[in-house]
This record gives C-alpha cells, structure tokens and sequence, in this order.
C-alpha cells in the first residue's frame, strides 16, 4: 500500500483527529512563510527587530507598519484548496480539532467552525497598555499599507497608549485557553496531521509530539524534512494543497 492509501485508511478510521498547522499551510495562497531558504519572512527581516515586544516598544511605527502590510497581503489571499480540505474533513470524522499556528484567517474563510490559533490574529488588534479589543476597521482607516512603510499604530481611547497586533511575539506567552485546549485535544486525539510547519518554535511545537507520546499515529505534510520528522509515523513528501485534497479523494472515494 503506498503511503496517500495508507494515510487515507487511518484518517477513515479515525475518531478525534487533531489537525496542527503552520505557515506553509498557507504558502500556496501566496502568503510567505517565516523559515523557508528564499521565501520565508525571517530570510528578508530580523524577527528581533519585528517579532518582539521590545522591537515594539523602540519602534512602533515600523512593527504596526510591517504588520499593516501582512494583513493587507492576507486579506488580498484566497484560501487554498488544502484549507478547503481541512474544512470538509470536519465533516467526515466524528471529532476534529483544528489548532493553526497561523495569524492569518484563511482556515475560517474556507469553512472551519472554530480553529484555536495558538499564535493570535492579524486582526484582532488591542491596546499594548490596558490589552482592551481595538476594533479591527478602525485599525485599517488610515494609511494605505505598503512593504516597508512606516505607520504610527492609534492610540487607545482609554489610557491612550499604543495599539499592538494582537499575535504572539517571541518571549511572549501564548493565549493560556487555546493552549490548555490544544494539549487536551494532542493528547485524546487517535490521530494528528501536522502540516506545512518547521516544528522549532515553542511551545507549539510539543502539539504533534505530545499526541505521538500519548500513542497516536502523527502523519506529516510537508514538502521538506522537518525537526518532527522523527516523531511522525508517516511523512508525506509535497504541498498541502495537493497533498490534502488528493488525501480526501482516497479516504471517501470522492470526485
Ligand atoms: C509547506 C509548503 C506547502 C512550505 N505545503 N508545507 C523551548 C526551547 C527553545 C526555545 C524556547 C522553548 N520554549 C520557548 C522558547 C522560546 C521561543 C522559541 O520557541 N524559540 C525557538 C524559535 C528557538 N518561544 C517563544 O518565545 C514563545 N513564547 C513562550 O514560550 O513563552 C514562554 C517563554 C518565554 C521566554 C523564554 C521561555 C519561555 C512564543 C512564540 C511566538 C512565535 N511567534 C511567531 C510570530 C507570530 C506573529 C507573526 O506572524 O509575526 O509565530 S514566530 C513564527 O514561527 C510564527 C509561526 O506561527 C511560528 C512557527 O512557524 P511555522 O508555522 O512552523 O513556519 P516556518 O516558516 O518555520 O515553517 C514552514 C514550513 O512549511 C516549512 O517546514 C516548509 O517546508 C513548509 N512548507 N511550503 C506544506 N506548500
Ligand atoms: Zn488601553
């Protein structure tokens, strides 16, 4: 049996999977991922002077900016078709729990009910100082974005400090909710899909590797190796868009 019918058997079998993305879930709508050698974020900026709260803190204009840019990019992508993948397969497996990395929206908009981004959103901005909600149109009513330029982020109505992106910086911990639910679900899980991440940054990267300690089959999408490599119990070589719908189409024998 090659390894797409045999991915394809224990997804048909499977009672709760847990489904983990990363940015290369997102790669083939057009939006970079950090890692990649050429394309990814990290190869063109200094994550220290942009992912971080101090970057923040020395230079909001140029981080508020940089993260106006991105959202501008991911509102102008389309969902792809493994997303559209992810989002049918919660309709074929009794339980599904999807946990993205990922601070865009584009699992939402092909059709999964409710996602838990470990990470944050690059739209649901708050206020660096009090952490109130910033409605999200206010944020975008300014400046049209652009690579690299500089936009002073508003001010809080309330205790006037700066307004932040509402994703997860380096040295910053993770929502403490989303996070408590991800472990739950790696560690019921009887099957985990990790897809189109590196697996180095934590303490995301325990969520495939708790479910494979907890005793469930780890299968892996991705066009690279990648450090869980090792923990993955079959490592599907190609990208999500392909890989997931041709997945779908050999576990329900569909069109
Ligand atoms: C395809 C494809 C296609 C391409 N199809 N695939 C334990 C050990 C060591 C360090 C730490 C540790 N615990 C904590 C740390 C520190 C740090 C960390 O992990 N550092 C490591 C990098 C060394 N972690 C933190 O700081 C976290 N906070 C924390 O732990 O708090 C407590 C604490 C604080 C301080 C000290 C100790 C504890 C917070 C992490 C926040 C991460 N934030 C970012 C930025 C979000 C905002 C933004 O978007 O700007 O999140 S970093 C970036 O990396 C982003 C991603 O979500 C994350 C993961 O990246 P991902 O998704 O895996 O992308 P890539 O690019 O790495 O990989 C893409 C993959 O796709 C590749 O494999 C490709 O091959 C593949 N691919 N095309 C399928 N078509
Ligand atoms: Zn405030």
């Amino acid at each position: 049996m090659d390894e797409t019918m045999r991915a394809a058997a224990m997804l048909r079998e499977a009672r709760h999977v847990v489904v983990f993305t990363g940015a290369g879930m997102s790669a083939e709508s057009g939006v970079p991922t950090f890692r990649d050698d050429l394309t990814g974020l990290w190869s063109r900026y200094d994550a220290q002077r942009l992912a971080t709260p101090e970057a923040f803190r020395d230079d909001p204009d140029l981080v508020w900016g940089w993260y106006r840019w991105r959202a501008a990019r991911v509102r102008a992508a389309r969902p792809n078709p493994g997303h559209v993948a992810v989002a049918a397969l919660e309709t074929r497996v009794p339980t599904l729990t999807l946990i993205t990395q990922n601070v865009d929206d584009l699992h939402e908009r092909a059709g999964s009910s409710c996602p838990i981004h470990l990470h944050g959103s690059l739209f649901a901005p708050r206020c660096a100082g009090c952490a109130r909600p910033f409605p999200a149109e206010l944020a975008t009513a300014d400046v049209e974005p652009a690579e690299g330029r500089r936009i002073a982020p508003p001010r809080c109505a309330i205790c006037a400090d700066a307004i932040r992106p509402g994703v997860v910086w380096f040295g910053e911990l993770l929502p403490e909710d989303a996070l408590a639910a991800a472990y739950d679900a790696a560690t019921a899980c009887d099957l985990a899909l990790t897809i189109g991440t590196s697996g180095v940054v934590y303490p995301a990267a325990e969520i495939p590797r708790i479910a494979a300690r907890s005793g469930a089959p780890v299968i892996q999408i991705n066009p690279e190796r990648s450090a869980l490599d090792a923990s993955c119990d079959l490592n599907l070589r190609g990208g999500a868009a392909t890989l997931l719908p041709a997945l779908l189409r050999t576990a329900w024998h569909t069109p």
